[in-house]
């Protein structure tokens, strides 16, 4: 692997991500009210061993000491999220002004050390109020299949662009609707942990209008050099085969994974072969023909998060055991899609059981330079999970982690030279944090964090990601 070294250019931004609930903890604090990961993770058998976000990294009240440890490592940029019910309790009416005092002392804090704040507006922590209470009562349940709900995002995003708006430049609305619909709606194994596949669809388009609304409302008070995008999670999906029923199941699946966002939001429109698809779930009436206007409103620039690449194949024994990556939920996160049977990839497993293929990585940006012509790309999350541990002088070695990111870096410069215009690179994560249902058993940190002292030490990973931050080339990776 220690061939020319790479080069990036010069005004990539290399950084790193993390959300909310993952890292923040002081759940009751100032005025904050549960959101649905809060009510979720207390519910018996949601998340491995019980974990909560209660105290998480306690970035909340070490964030002074989480930026130096950026600035130490020369990054260049920080992808975080806002916690809704921290600085909209409920999700409706005013704002609580501690709250945005928060996101603004560490934006400040960014700002004086160099670092370029990329500001996720939701990474899925819903207020809870918006979940249990719902106006229309036109759904069996609030929260994302309830349309209130988008424009209930659209206030919040209003109040934050207002708030900080004249200190961040980047904007994202949403992570990974994808997860947000599916995997909280569908499968149920994020929260709210609902299982019914035509509040998944609903909540994917919801979702989009609350992209759409939450893009207008923001325009309306950034500066104009404000720049607003989304993040995604395509999937980077493969037939098992090149029969045609497998590359039917590729087609079905990349349209529940990737064209129901893309579609609306790049074209103004839902694929057709979607909308038959699902028909026996749904009618999609609750789409309303000047939702999609909305909904297409123009990128700025599109975040990829990308982990790790999907082998379908079609014409499945529906009653057959699943191996989708939900292997202990009893519900599929794809709605009408019983036929295709999800297959290991091939490759290294990660600590989460996700191969290492980075091949999916080039793949996506491609094909987003090709569907977004002239739309900037970032990497907004890529990263991976190991067992990781100190050493008994109290440092961690993490090989495997280090040439994940080679790969993958490799794989984001291969785009480039392939004419994608991609403009950054967030590592998934900046601290082992939260890991959802996986509570805090999973650990995809640059940074260790001992739950117990809440003492943080950069991995080798983390030494290894600085150097190529600051030469702007793939360091060598040592075995
Ligand atoms: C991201 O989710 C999140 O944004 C972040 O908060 C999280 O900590 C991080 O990644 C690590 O998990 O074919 O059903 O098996 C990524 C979630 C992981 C969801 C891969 C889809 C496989 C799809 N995705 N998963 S499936």
């Amino acid at each position: 692997m220690s061939d020319a070294k790479l080069s990036f250019p010069p005004e990539f931004l290399w950084g790193a991500a993390t959300a909310a609930y993952q890292i923040e903890g002081a759940a009751q604090e100032d005025g904050r009210t549960p959101s649905i990961w809060d009510t979720f993770s207390r519910t018996p058998g949601k998340v491995l061993g019980g974990d909560t976000g209660d105290v998480a990294c306690d970035h909340y009240h070490r964030w002074r000491e989480d930026v130096r440890l950026m600035a130490d490592l020369g990054l260049r940029t920080y992808r975080f999220s806002v916690s809704w019910p921290r600085v909209q309790p409920t999700g409706r009416g005013p704002a609580v002004q501690r709250g945005l005092d928060f996101y603004r002392e560490l934006v400040d804090e960014l700002l004086e050390n160099g670092i370029e704040p990329m500001l996720t507006l939701y990474h899925w922590d819903l207020p809870q109020e918006l979940e249990t209470s719902f106006p229309s009562g036109d759904s069996a349940g609030g929260g994302w299949p309830e349309r209130d709900t988008a424009h209930r995002f659209a206030d919040y995003a209003r109040i934050v662009g207002e708030a900080l708006g004249d200190r961040v430049r980047m904007w994202t609305t949403l992570n990974e609707p994808w997860c947000s619909a599916f995997l909280g709606y569908g499968s149920g194994v994020h929260a709210p942990g609902r299982t019914d596949p035509a509040a998944a669809l609903r909540a994917a388009h919801h979702l989009n209008l609350a992209h759409g609304l939450g893009a207008q409302a923001l325009r309306s008070v950034l500066p104009a050099r404000a720049r607003l995008g989304i993040s995604l999670n395509p999937s980077a999906v493969r037939p098992l085969t090149d029969s045609a029923a497998d590359r039917d199941a590729q087609r079905r699946i990349d349209a529940l994974a990737n064209r129901v966002f893309s579609g609306p939001l790049l074209k103004g429109a839902y694929p057709g072969d979607l909308l038959t698809d699902t028909a026996s779930v749904t009618d999609w009436s609750f789409v309303r023909s000047e939702d999609l206007a909305v909904i297409h409103h123009p990128l700025d620039f599109l975040g990829i998060n990308y982990y790790a690449p999907a082998v379908v194949s079609g014409g499945a024994d529906p009653s057959a055991p699943r191996h989708d990556g939900h292997n202990s939920a009893d519900h599929s996160p794809w709605p009408a899609a019983d036929s295709v049977a999800f297959h290991r990839a091939p490759g290294e497993l990660t600590a989460m059981d996700w191969p290492v293929d980075p091949s999916g990585l080039t793949d996506l940006l491609l094909r987003y330079t090709a569907e977004a012509p002239g739309v900037p790309l970032f990497v907004t999350e890529n990263g991976a999970a190991f067992d990781d541990k100190p050493n008994a002088a109290g440092q961690v070695h993490d090989p495997d982690r280090i040439r994940y990111l080679d790969a993958h870096l490799r794989a984001v410069h291969k785009a480039l030279e392939a004419g994608a215009d991609v403009r950054g690179y967030f590592l998934w994560s900046l601290l082992d944090n939260f890991e959802w249902a996986y509570g805090y058993s999973k650990r995809f940190g640059a940074v260790y964090v001992d739950y117990e002292t809440q003492r943080r030490v950069p991995k080798s990973s983390a030494y290894w990601y600085a150097k190529a931050a600051a030469s702007g080339r793939l360091p060598d990776v040592e075995d």
